[in-house]
């Protein structure tokens, strides 16, 4: 059987793994959907994770936050890939050429799942526990309204934390992401939460982790 037949196959009769569920959050129609683990074709082989490994910017990611601007390094790489740029925390991330065959894959089984046209996937890469990601919403103005985010996570095992903006929170919660798992976050949620990958020990959290983010951008 081709890949393509076996992708075929998975998503008519198995669109969610049989682990996978569905989370229902409590403010505006906002949801998440948790793939534990991720159907073997967006599994990453060692090979292939030293090679997406290998793409990571020689930089770390740098921009702006808050009300003021104020100018940060943050504790990550970045990388946007097949959509012209991305611009969010005050800074354009120009589109690289989407060529890898892994990463070519990853988004063909996104179109399928979704069944929408999407075309960019940013990438992070996290070297040990000191990177993260700080709370934040992913901007919107350049995707196409209520259009749901992928999140695929490999190597190292961190928790994602989703928490409703709001003073005082009255909802939070951790998922544990490990090698080979998926979130997606969809509806309202950039509207009423923000989530986060916080930083972790780096004697508890010594390996390396890729997460891979699908966004469906307007026009694509
Ligand atoms: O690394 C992750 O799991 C989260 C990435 C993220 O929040 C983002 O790209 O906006």
């Amino acid at each position: 059987m081709s890949s393509q037949s076996t992708l075929d196959a998975f998503l008519k009769t198995k669109p969610i793994g049989a682990s996978s569920y569905h989370l229902t959050l409590p403010h505006g129609d906002s949801w998440l959907e948790v793939h534990p683990r991720l159907p073997p074709e967006l599994l990453m082989d060692p090979a292939t994770f030293e090679r997406i490994w290998a793409l990571h910017p020689k930089d770390l990611a740098t921009g702006t936050v808050g009300p003021e601007q104020k100018a940060v390094t943050f504790q990550r790489w970045t990388e946007m890939y097949g959509h012209e740029h991305y611009d969010f925390s005050g800074q354009r991330h120009e589109g690289q050429p989407l060529d890898d065959p892994f990463l070519q894959t990853i988004l063909a089984w996104i179109q399928k799942h979704s069944g929408q046209p999407y075309q960019g996937l940013l990438i992070n890469w996290y070297k040990d526990g000191s990177h993260y990601i700080g709370k934040h919403r992913d901007k919107e103005t350049q995707l196409v309204k209520g259009s749901a985010i992928y999140s695929l996570s490999y190597g190292q095992d961190r928790d994602f934390v989703i928490e409703a903006d709001e003073q005082p929170c009255t909802y939070r919660k951790v998922i544990h992401m490990n090698d080979g798992s998926g979130i997606i976050m969809g509806g309202q949620t950039q509207t009423f939460y923000k989530h986060s990958v916080p930083p972790r020990a780096k004697s508890k959290c010594m390996g390396r982790r890729i997460n891979i983010t699908a966004r469906l951008f307007k026009g694509a």
